[in-house]
C-alpha cells in the first residue's frame, strides 16, 4: 500500500515536502516548521509512506503486544479534567468505586496460572490513597507474584502523592522504586502547552511537572511511556510543542519506550460539544508522530480506545505496538464512548488482527524483550 521512498522523493513537487522525504531517507531529524508542513500540506499517502518506511527500518514487520491486565484502584478523583468521563467526586455514588488492597490482590490472584507479564495500575486521584497505601500494594503484589512487572501511576497521581507525603520527586520516586515499581505508564500528559492545558485540565500537574517526574524516573533507571491527548481544542502547533518537549527529554535521558497518541472521545464528559477526529486525521497523527519522534523506539496504538479495526489500520501508518490482551474491567474508554464497550481481546484475537495485515505478531514484555514470535506458529 505504501509508496517507496525514492518514488516519493522523485514525484513530490512541493519543495518542502520533498526535502522532508529526503531527510527521512537520510535519517535526519525534521524541524517543527517541517512538522507543521506535514500536518497542513501533506496528504495521507505521503505521511503514511514515510512513517511506514521508518517503521520498517526500525522493526521490519514486527508488531508487538503484551499480556497484561489493568487495576484501577479508584475512579474517585480530586481533579476535574473536562475531557474525563470516568472520574467521580465520591465513592458509592454515581458509579464511584474505591478498592481495598485485598480487593486488588484478589484481581492479581484471578490471573493465577495465566501467562501474564505485566500489571498496569492507574486510576483517579483519591485523597485517601497515599504513598503508604500504594507502597503496601506494590510490595504485596511482588510478594504474591514476583515475576509480574509492576507498571503504575501517571505523573498526575505521583505528583499528588509526593506532595501529600511532603517528599521531593526524587525521594518519592526512589521510595516507590524500592517498593518494586518498575515502570511508569504515559498517562496524564494530555497537552503540555499551558494555553490548552489550563482549559481542559487546569487543576492538575503542569506540563513541566509531568516532564520533570518522567525525567527523575528515567534518571533512577525507571523507564516510561508518553501519551498525548489529541483531537479536541488543540491546534497543530500545540501537538508539535508537546512532541518537541518529549523529543528533547528523550535526547537527554533515553528513558521513554513508547509514544501513544490518544484520540479524544467525546461521550459523557464536559467536552461532548467537541467533534471527534476522523479516521483519516487519526492515521495522519500516528504517521506524523512516527516521523517527528525519531528517538522514540516504539509507537503504540491503544486498541480499546481506537477500536480494533482502526488499530489494525495504524499498522500501516507507523505503529509497531498494539498494547495488550486486556481482559478485565478497563473502564476509562468505554465510559468515554469508545466502540469497545467490553474491551477484551485474547492472545489469539490479537495475533489474528496483526497477521491479517501481513505483520509479524510478537509477544513482548514491558521492556520490549521478545517472548514469542507468533508468526512462526499459532499454537
Ligand atoms: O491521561 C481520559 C486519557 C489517559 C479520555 O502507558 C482520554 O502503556 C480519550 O494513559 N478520550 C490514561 N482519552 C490512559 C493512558 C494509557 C493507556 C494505555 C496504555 C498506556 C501506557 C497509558 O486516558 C489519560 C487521558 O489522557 N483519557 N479521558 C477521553 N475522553
Ligand atoms: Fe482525574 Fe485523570 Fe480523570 Fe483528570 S483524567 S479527572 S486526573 S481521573
Amino acid at each position: 500500500m505504501s509508496v517507496s521512498i525514492d518514488t516519493l522523493i522523485n514525484f513530490t513537487t512541493d519543495i518542502s515536502l520533498k526535502s522532508i522525504a529526503i531527510k527521512v531517507k537520510n535519517a535526519e531529524r525534521i524541524t517543527d516548521d517541517e512538522c507543521l508542513d506535514l500536518f497542513e500540506k501533506a496528504d495521507l499517502p505521503f505521511v503514511g509512506s514515510l512513517a511506514n518506511y521508518i517503521r520498517e527500518k526500525f522493526h521490519g514487520d514486527k508488531t508487538y503486544f503484551n499480556r497484561n491486565f489493568h487495576i484501577e484502584p479508584t475512579n474517585v478523583c480530586v481533579f476535574s479534567c473536562k475531557f474525563c468521563s470516568y472520574s467521580r467526586l465520591y465513592a458509592n455514588k454515581d458509579e464511584g468505586w474505591e478498592l481495598s488492597i485485598d480487593q486488588m490482590l484478589d484481581i492479581v490472584k484471578s490471573y493465577d496460572g495465566k501467562p501474564i507479564t505485566e500489571v498496569h495500575i492507574v486510576g483517579g486521584v483519591h485523597p485517601k490513597m497515599n504513598m503508604t497505601y500504594f507502597i503496601e500494594l506494590i510490595q504485596k503484589i511482588h510478594a504474591y507474584r514476583p515475576n509480574l512487572h509492576v507498571k503504575g501511576f501517571t505523573a498526575v497521581e505521583l505528583d499528588y502523592m509526593f506532595r501529600k507525603a511532603k517528599l521531593t520527586v526524587e525521594e518519592g520516586m526512589q521510595a516507590l522504586k524500592d517498593a518494586g515499581l518498575q515502570s511508569l505508564p504515559g498517562g496524564g500528559a494530555e497537552i503540555f502547552h499551558q494555553d490548552i492545558r489550563k482549559e481542559i485540565a487546569g487543576d492538575k500537574v503542569t506540563g513541566e511537572g509531568w516532564l520533570h517526574i518522567h525525567e527523575v524516573a528515567h534518571n533512577l533507571g525507571i523507564p516510561s511511556n508518553a501519551t498525548m491527548l489529541y483531537g479536541h481544542i488543540e491546534k497543530y502547533e500545540h501537538r508539535i510543542d508537546h512532541m518537541r518537549k518529549l523529543r528533547d527529554l528523550q535526547d537527554k535521558t533515553h528513558g521513554f519506550n513508547t509514544f501513544i497518541p490518544l484520540k479524544f472521545r467525546n461521550s459523557n464528559n464536559d467536552m461532548s460539544y467537541v467533534q471527534e477526529s476522523t479516521v483519516t486525521e487519526d492515521m495522519r497523527m500516528y504517521a506524523i508522530a512516527r516521523i517527528y519522534l525519531d528517538n522514540f523506539p516504539h509507537l503504540k496504538a491503544y486498541w480499546p480506545m481506537l477500536g480494533r479495526q482502526n488499530a489494525q489500520l495504524t499498522l500501516s501508518f507507523g505503529v509497531n505496538d498494539i498494547d495488550g490482551t486486556i481482559d478485565d474491567t478497563t473502564k476509562i474508554y468505554s465510559m468515554a464512548g469508545s466502540e469497545e464497550q467490553t474491551p477484551t481481546m485474547t492472545t489469539e484475537d490479537l495475533v489474528m488482527l496483526i497477521s491479517q495485515v501481513k505483520r509479524k505478531a510478537i509477544e513482548r514484555d514491558t521492556l520490549y524483550n521478545e517472548i514469542r514470535d507468533y508468526s512462526i506458529s499459532l499454537n
